[in-house]
């Protein structure tokens, strides 16, 4: 039995009106990384990430899976694969996909900074809203922000060390340490492919290039 990691970026949603982060007038163009993707800047402005997460939000809610995730789904539940995703939208649930790993966190989930405790995330986040379980106001998105440990990094790593094939879906490789996973999964004597609609530079033994809903699903057929 093969055993696969999927990696997925926000090339995956990319078809499904989701913007991704570094294409043309990407969110990174919008807005500034250190401003809205950080726990500084939220300190600095809750408010302006709470607006930034809420907009993000409002869009997923508004976007449907594309062919690209139904196909992931179709993998998704095999014990050969893990899937993960630094992407922190639901379309992977909402195409079917079971047990998807989101490293960078989910949007559709609130995060209390005092106690930890997380619940579904309202589709307007109020700061002052106290949290359910400890009454703080400290009231968070559950993601992921730069600076911050990535969620399920063993689980992800034990993966890569036993991973077969390493398969890298519309996701640019600037981000660490998800950037580093082709090498972790080569070290183990994985096979590396990159499904992109550009080549990413990164170092793959095989890249198919095109829009995700059309060769992900080839691949997965
Ligand atoms: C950590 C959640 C340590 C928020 C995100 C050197 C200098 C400075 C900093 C660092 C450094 N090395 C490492 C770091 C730290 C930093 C980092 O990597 N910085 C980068 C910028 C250099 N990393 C971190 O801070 C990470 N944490 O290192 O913690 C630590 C250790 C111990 C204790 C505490 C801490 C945390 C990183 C997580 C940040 N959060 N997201 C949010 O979403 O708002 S990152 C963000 O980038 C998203 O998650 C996104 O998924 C991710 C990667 O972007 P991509 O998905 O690749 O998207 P991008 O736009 O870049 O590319 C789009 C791709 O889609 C392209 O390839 C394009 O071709 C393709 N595409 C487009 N259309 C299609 C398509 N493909 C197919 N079909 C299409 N139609």
């Amino acid at each position: 039995m093969k055993r696969i990691v999927v990696l997925s970026g926000a090339g995956l949603s990319a078809e499904s009106g989701l913007g991704t982060f570094r294409d043309v007038g990407g969110l990174w163009s919008q807005y500034d990384l250190a401003d809205v993707a950080t726990p500084e800047g939220f300190a600095r402005d809750p408010a302006l990430v709470h607006a930034f997460y809420d907009a993000r939000r409002a869009n997923m809610a508004g976007a449907r899976p594309n062919a690209a995730h139904a196909a992931l789904a179709r993998l998704s539940g095999r014990d050969d694969v893990t899937l993960v995703t630094q992407n922190i939208d639901d379309l992977l649930e909402r195409a079917g996909a079971r047990s998807v790993i989101h490293m960078h966190g989910e949007l559709s989930r609130a995060l209390c900074a005092v106690c930890g405790h997380r619940w579904d995330a309202p589709p307007v986040m109020e700061p002052a809203a106290p949290c359910p379980a400890c009454d703080a106001a400290a009231t968070r998105p559950d993601v992921v922000w730069f600076g911050e440990m990535p969620y399920h990094m063993e689980t992800i790593e034990r993966a890569l060390g036993d991973a077969d094939l390493f398969v890298s879906i519309g996701t640019s490789g600037t981000v660490y340490p998800a950037a580093g996973f082709v090498e972790a999964a080569r070290m183990a004597g994985a096979e590396t492919l990159e499904l992109n609609l550009e080549a990413s530079g990164g170092r793959f033994d095989a890249v198919r290039e095109g829009p995700a809903s059309v060769v992900v699903p080839d691949w997965v057929a």
